[in-house]
């Protein structure tokens, strides 16, 4: 057994669980995937001895375990990463971890009416309420490219835990075909050609679980 595991869902849906897979790939951490179906019979009864939350993902590290995407990204960050999971200056920082923290907490919306679905590829009209949630997300993206981007193409330059929670945003963009200005559309296609976002896609649409029947229709 590795020291490090990482519990997550079904890579189609599991805009979560895709957060921390992304950081560990992309820093290169040797871990374990444990990945657990989600809303079958027995899915509470299999994440039961990981998650408290009965949510995915869930890190096991040594005698930890963290749940939730950000705190086990900040976790990794901090634990295993010594701290390169973050921009290194602290403006820079205190910036990556607020727009990470607006992933988290806002876009309501958006969560309900373009939920991450690798396999989906059709234009979805957005509501008048997703219009200002993307509208949000296209200015941060502008915005942080033209502040922090000079050393690279990701948020800030190089890529850190924001380009993480950003990543599955970017998957369901493309799939309903968002409307973005240059710089953020650039961006979008920055995280989508990702290798390792890539490879998410990939093994997502080879899935064959459907989720609910709501989430199975445009599957
Ligand atoms: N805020 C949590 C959300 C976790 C979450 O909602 N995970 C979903 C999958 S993406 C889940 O486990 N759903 C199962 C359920 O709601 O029963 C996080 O960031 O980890």
């Amino acid at each position: 057994m590795k020291d490090i595991r990482l519990v997550i869902g079904n890579k189609n849906y599991s805009s979560w669980s895709l957060c921390p897979w992304l950081l560990l790939k992309m820093f290169d951490v040797d871990f374990e995937e444990i990945q657990i179906a989600l809303y079958q019979d027995n899915t509470a009864e299999k994440l039961g001895p990981y998650s408290p939350s009965l949510k995915v993902p869930v890190l096991l590290h040594k005698d930890t375990n963290v749940w939730d995407s950000l705190a086990i990204c900040e976790y990794i960050s901090e634990n295993i990463l010594g701290g390169a999971g973050w921009p290194a200056s602290p403006k820079r920082k205190a910036n990556a971890r607020s727009v990470s923290a607006e992933v988290h907490s806002e876009f309501p919306t958006l969560k309900v009416e373009w939920p991450m679905n690798c396999k989906a590829s059709y234009k979805l009209t957005p509501s008048e309420e997703l219009e200002k949630e993307i509208a949000r997300i296209d200015a941060i993206w502008s915005c942080c490219r033209r502040r922090f981007g000079e050393n690279g193409n990701y948020l800030y330059g190089r890529f850190s835990i924001a380009d993480c929670m950003f990543a599955p945003i970017a998957i369901s963009f493309e799939s309903y075909r968002a409307e973005l200005c240059g710089d953020a559309n650039t961006y979008m296609q920055t995280l989508l050609d990702n290798p390792f976002v890539q490879k998410w896609i990939t093994l997502g649409r080879r899935e064959k679980e459907p989720l609910s029947i709501a989430y199975a229709s445009t599957a």
